[in-house]
């Protein structure tokens, strides 16, 4: 999930960030420093030269210009500054509107438009739209069952025809089979280059489709050629955004990031595995947030409210620095709906470098055996767990069925917890900005 540009830049950053601490006003020599790391992490992903260069020069200006906000630390001033302008250089994305429409896919060969449909139809199913996909590739002889059992497994209504030719008549019986579906996608051919007969046909299933968005699905290994592909397809037939894919696989992420942003085109999606979870909305403000650690509890939020009742989880009361066993145990619950622990913890700001690595590798069997532990404590207990002492662990361990170690090492992780959510908490500036962003 985490995908490689974020390591390189992350690390570094986030290091070099750290040495700002506790200095007063930041000085020429950290600027430069900071600037070294951030040039050295961003070329190494194979971001432009000139780009890097003039991001760094703007750093820098601002930071030795620019009077820290009143109360700010030099050190929330720079990540501040970083942030805004990191955001500047990977632009925009697109708004995705959750709303019945037919969408197409368009791309290379090989670039991921198979496996990008199937996770478009999860995405959209997910945000509760009734969704279709139509298999329109009548050139490969694979293509049918590729997409036939992607869409089984995403369990999403699918139509193709084996046997056609003709993928225009194919999109026309599809959309008339599917017309009880909200979303549609059309999986095309994918094109060796951009050769005329293949314009033409692209042209005509657009047509016949009448396509809402048309996106341009590109692979992230070509890095910064991603800008020449781009405005290739978009001057051929337009394009809504682009869909970059294999993110996961490549240290040219950068590169190909900062190549759309040149463009007139915009990201929409990026994808970051073979699965259909691994994919996401591109969002550059959350995917910054997350280079200079500050988490991406925007996105916690959007999966939890995706897979969890509203009264599930409550994220304000477990940032709340006086967590109770009570509400470990109601998130144990929650946190075995949201996906694997380590991956939550990555998107918290204080991501999972200030734990220990044994606490996040918590199975769903343990958390099971937790909240069997819970069962025989008493409200006393739950409420405040400081009150348990060696008779009581023993007394807990002997009505759950458990030993006093695994009563012990439950104490330890409502201890981590509690520890967390209040460094979450402590976060002040990037935390505060971020929640002000998000309507928070
Ligand atoms: N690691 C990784 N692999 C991906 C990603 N997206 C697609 N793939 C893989 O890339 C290969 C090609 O993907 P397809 O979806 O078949 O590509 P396509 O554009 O439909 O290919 P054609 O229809 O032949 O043009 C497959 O092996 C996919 O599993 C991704 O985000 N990450
Ligand atoms: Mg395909």
């Amino acid at each position: 999930m985490i995908i490689l540009v974020l390591d390189n830049l992350g690390g570094s950053l986030k290091k070099s960030i750290r040495n700002i601490v506790g200095k007063g006003r930041i000085s020429e020599k950290d600027v430069k420093e900071l600037n070294k790391e951030i040039q050295r992490a961003l070329l190494k992903s194979d971001v432009d030269v000139r780009m890097v260069k003039a991001l760094t020069d703007r750093i820098k200006k601002r930071a030795l210009d620019e009077k820290p906000p009143k109360g700010a630390s030099a050190r929330e001033h720079i990540i501040n500054i970083v942030y805004d302008e990191l955001v500047n250089i990977v632009g925009k994305g697109t708004e995705i509107p959750v709303e019945e429409q037919d969408i197409m896919l368009v791309g290379l060969q090989g670039s991921g438009k198979t496996t990008t449909a199937a996770k478009l139809a999860y995405y959209f199913k997910n945000k509760g739209l009734k969704t279709g996909v139509i298999c329109a590739d009548t050139h490969r002889p694979g293509a049918y069952s590729q997409l036939k059992k992607l869409c089984g497994e995403v369990n999403c209504l699918f139509y193709g025809e084996q046997e056609s030719e003709d993928a225009v008549s194919v999109v026309k019986n599809g959309l008339k089979e599917l017309n009880k579906t909200e979303v549609r996608i059309v999986d095309t051919a994918g094109r060796h280059s951009l050769e005329s007969d293949l314009i033409t046909e692209m042209e005509e299933i657009e047509e016949t489709v009448g396509a809402d968005r048309t996106y341009l699905v590109i692979d992230a290994s070509i890095g910064k050629g991603v800008k020449k592909q781009a405005n290739a397809f978009n001057d051929a037939i337009g394009i809504d955004g682009v869909i970059i894919t294999k993110l996961d696989g490549t240290a040219k992420g950068g590169g190909a990031l900062t190549a759309v942003s040149e463009t007139d085109t915009k990201i929409a999606f990026i994808g970051s595995g073979e699965k259909y979870e691994e994919f996401e909305e591109f969002d550059p403000d959350s995917f910054i947030s997350r280079l200079l650690g500050m988490g991406d509890i925007q996105k916690l939020m959007h999966r939890a409210e995706e897979r969890l009742d509203p009264e599930d989880m409550d994220m304000e009361s477990m940032m709340k620095g006086d967590l109770t066993l009570k509400d470990v145990y109601q998130q144990l619950e929650s946190i075995t709906k949201l996906g694997p622990l380590k991956q939550i913890m990555s998107m918290l700001p204080t991501g999972p470098q200030k734990l220990p690595d044994d606490a996040l590798d918590i199975t769903k069997e343990k958390m099971e055996k937790f909240r069997i532990i819970m069962d025989s404590m008493t409200d006393e207990e739950l409420e405040k767990p400081q009150v348990i002492g060696s008779s009581r662990v023993k007394r807990i361990a002997r009505g759950s069925g458990t030993s006093r170690e695994e009563v012990n090492e439950l104490l330890k992780y409502h201890k981590m917890m509690k520890k967390l959510m209040k460094n979450m908490r402590g976060k002040r500036l990037p935390m505060n900005k971020m929640m002000k962003k998000f309507g928070r």
